[in-house]
């Protein structure tokens, strides 16, 4: 008997490839089956849209979105994974290939867009009636190629052959003006779809489009080109997504794109608002939340404002108190270069009334503090317009009632750095929210092997939307029987990794080593550099002493650094320079295999994180605002190897410190480190590290002439701003060897590793972003489930 599934994804297949499903490609099953899919959760959809616009609503502003796959989820959500399956194969083709064909949506860098995606799942799953707004960008992160070993970058059009998860609402199309451009602003909707819920929640996406279709006057005159190239010019608005994660760059068009689509959003969000309400608009931060994702949106603060002044006219301070009641903000670094500071020039150029607001709040904000009997010194520092520039951070801790770091030791840092002088006029203002991955996509989805014993342990699936229930479960680690099986799941996930990367990338690894994992954007405070030069050391070890008796392991990679980012480029030259040197020694056989993931994305990552044994998370104690990573590999029963940063902090409060592996120099302790550091001395003290550093240039690792690794080099020993290992690579090295060996020992007691393993994995509940979102709903939203 041929299921309703199997009928209608012939016909879905049919309509989008134009010929019968057995003979279309993959690709056109899964669009088929994607359009299927929305099929089946459209009514849904209105109704909880519906649903949810009738109370407060939670409005999640983030320019970005890294929602990687979406067919498999949906299918998870909807329980229709088997059902698929036959439906698929009765129509000749594979579940899997079908899957295989989807191309990652990579609209975000890494953690923070990562983290906003979690969000949107948890949100879903837990009734909150939450939107999230963000930009259609064409081009997603660019895709990496090696090319004997240096990173190229590729363009990634990831929706150009079709994307049935996106809904064009033509009829809610908002018009967005620059004092240069007009611009017509069409929201793509994606429904989120919750796990064992029928509620499903919307992510819009912005695109830009030229107001007309047509400019008949001009293409009927001789300014038929012009008028081309000005489509091309509003088109270009969202064309791509900046691939700066950290760092801060001030391009004219990323201002563009962050003005277009918090205002297309505010808009929306005021129209529904008049629509309910009527223009009184005293209730509207009743009725609404904005969560500002980092400074990136916050140009809303001003535009909420003029919308409230000029196109609903109230007063200044009517209009001021609503804002500052309305916006929330979520701080995701400490990195000075991070923070985002604007040319008074281009706001001029761009938005000349959007700066006579912001020029308004300064002059306000300056009388406030002057008020408040502070010093001329500091309120030029932090004021919204100093030096020429204006400063989005301040403005967004100026107008917003919250203000939040994403792990306990980042708020703190916050507070006592980074933000102390708001800390201290607005303490109230400031709260942590730890962040959280979901355990849908980085669990059950990633790790069926893991899920099923979950399952059988906890006696259903009810820990799939209740991570915490594994808590109990703790206990069972002395359970013999537990611990075999998790053995077993992981050399099975490790198995099917190694036939992967094999097929992927063509290179042999030996499933039965240690796989340890470091998995994030490069960046030198990340110290994929540490962990290259533990490998580089290994291998001099192993050539000095062939007989060593070593640990089998593999060391994996995945990265991607910013495209004018020289040295993150350099190390990416590094370790795979290295991993020819290693990989190619017939000495070195199985001992030692350095592996870079080419292209890391989102799905990449759901491949190698039920595989990792060891999870790398060395950054310099203090930079990592928090990290998410660390905590899908300790769901899926890989140990920290890492320093007190972030939320390492946090998972070792929760297993314990004999459960992780934890090194180097601690945060309060750097800066007395750092004043009298020497880190020339150090490598003379610590046993190889001289031969590691001057491999770097003493012909042993060729950097095909570019000079790279002298670069690097230089940034560890030269003294200067741009030298002096400020990262303190080398000051860690011999704590990071000394942990990281004891960790490959640890894993030769396999019961007893198995039995850490069960501990980290039963004391993830707190690293769902179900608890994250939950805390956030309570403390900050104020909102409820909507049913
Ligand atoms: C990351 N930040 C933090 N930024 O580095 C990480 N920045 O510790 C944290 O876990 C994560 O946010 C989530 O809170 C980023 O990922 C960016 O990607 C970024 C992008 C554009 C501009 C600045």
């Amino acid at each position: 008997m041929t299921s309703e599934l199997t009928n209608s994804l012939g016909a879905f297949t049919r309509a989008v490839a134009g010929r019968t499903p057995e003979s279309s490609t993959p690709m056109e099953l899964w669009t088929g089956l994607s359009a299927n899919i929305v099929d089946l959760i459209a009514d849904k959809w209105e109704k909880s849209a519906k649903h949810a616009a009738t109370g407060r609503q939670q409005h999640y502003f983030s320019a970005e979105f890294l929602m990687g796959r979406a067919l498999l989820n949906n299918l998870t959500n909807l329980g229709l994974v088997d059902e698929a399956a036959a439906a698929v194969k009765a129509h000749g083709g594979n579940l899997t290939d079908v899957l295989e064909a989807e191309h990652d949506a990579a609209l975000g860098n890494g953690g923070l867009g990562r983290l906003a995606a979690c969000f949107l799942d948890s949100c879903a799953t837990l009734d909150l009636p939450v939107t999230g707004y963000g930009i259609l960008y064409r081009y997603g992160l660019f895709k990496q190629q090696f090319s004997d070993g240096f990173q190229v970058e590729h363009p990634d059009p990831w929706m150009e052959e079709g994307y049935p998860f996106v809904i064009r609402r033509e009829e809610e199309a908002r018009y967005v003006k620059f004092d240069d451009m007009d611009v017509r602003a069409i929201p793509y909707d994606m429904p989120i779809t919750g796990y064992g819920t029928d509620n499903v929640g919307t992510l819009r996406l912005w695109k830009s489009e030229p107001m007309e279709e047509f400019d008949y006057d001009a293409f009927n005159s001789q300014r038929f080109t012009e008028a081309i190239v000005e489509r091309e010019r509003v088109a270009d608005l969202c064309r791509v997504l900046y691939p700066n994660d950290t760092t801060y760059e001030g391009k004219i068009l990323r201002v563009r794109q962050q003005y277009f689509f918090v205002s297309a959003s505010l808009q929306a969000m005021v129209d529904n608002y008049v629509e309910k309400h009527g223009t009184d608009f005293s209730k509207f931060a009743e009725f609404n939340c904005i969560q500002l994702n980092d400074t990136h949106p916050v140009l809303a603060i001003p535009e909420l404002m003029r919308i409230l002044l000029d196109d609903h006219g109230l007063t200044w301070e009517d209009a001021w108190d609503i804002t500052q009641k309305t916006f929330a903000y979520t701080n995701h670094t400490t990195l000075a270069e991070a923070l985002e500071t604007w040319e008074y020039s281009i706001f001029q150029q761009l938005f000349g009334r959007v700066l006579e607001i912001i020029a308004e709040i300064d002059r306000r904000f300056r009388n406030d503090l002057v008020g408040r009997g502070i010093s001329e010194d500091r309120i030029h520092y932090l004021a919204p317009i100093s030096d020429g520039r204006i400063h989005m951070a301040w403005i967004a801790c100026y107008a917003s009632f919250s203000i939040n770091g994403v792990a306990a030791i980042h708020t703190n840092i916050l507070k006592k750095d980074t933000l102390n002088d708001w800390y201290q006029l607005w303490p109230e203002k400031f709260n942590n929210k730890t962040n959280g991955v979901t355990p849908r996509r980085w669990l059950n989805h990633v790790n069926p092997r893991l899920a099923r014993l979950l399952d059988a342990q906890v006696g259903s699936d009810a820990w799939v939307s209740d991570l915490d229930l594994l808590k109990p479960l703790a206990k069972k680690a002395t359970q013999k029987k537990v611990r075999k099986e998790l053995i077993k799941i992981k050399q099975a996930n490790k198995k099917d990794f190694a036939d992967w990367i094999e097929k992927r990338q063509g290179i042999t690894i030996n499933p039965d080593a240690v796989f340890d994992v470091q998995i994030k954007r490069l960046h030198e405070y990340k110290r994929q550099l540490l962990n290259a030069f533990y490998v580089l050391d290994r291998y001099f070890q192993i050539k000095d002493n062939p007989t060593l008796d070593v640990v089998p392991s593999v060391a994996i990679f995945g990265a991607k650094a910013a495209p004018g980012y020289y040295r993150a480029k350099g190390i990416i030259k590094l370790i795979n320079t290295i991993a020819e040197l290693v990989n190619n020694d017939p000495e070195i056989g199985d001992k030692l295999k350095v592996v870079f993931i080419e292209n890391y994305n989102v799905t990449p990552a759901e491949k190698v994180i039920p595989a990792a044994d060891i999870s790398e998370q060395i950054s310099t104690a203090g930079k990592e605002a928090s990290g998410t990573g660390n905590m899908k590999f300790m769901m899926n029963g890989a140990l920290t190897l890492g320093t007190l940063d972030g939320a390492n902090v946090e998972i070792v409060e929760a297993v314990g410190e004999e459960n992780a592996y934890i090194f180097g120099a601690k945060e309060e302790e750097l800066p007395s480190i750092m004043a009298s550091y020497d880190p020339y001395a150090t490598v003379e003290a610590t046993k190889g590290l001289s031969r590691v550093i001057n491999a770097l240039t003493d012909g042993t690792l060729d950097d095909n002439g570019s000079g790279m690794f002298a670069d690097i080099r230089r940034s560890l020993l030269e003294s200067g701003p741009d030298g002096s290992d400020i990262y303190y690579v080398i000051g860690d090295f011999a704590s990071y060897r000394e942990a990281r060996d004891r960790a490959l020992e640890d894993t030769l007691d396999e019961m007893e590793w198995a039995r850490k393993v069960w501990i980290n994995i039963t004391a993830s509940g707190r690293f769902s972003s179900d608890r994250t979102i939950r805390d956030y709903a309570r403390e900050v939203w104020k909102i409820e489930p909507v049913k």
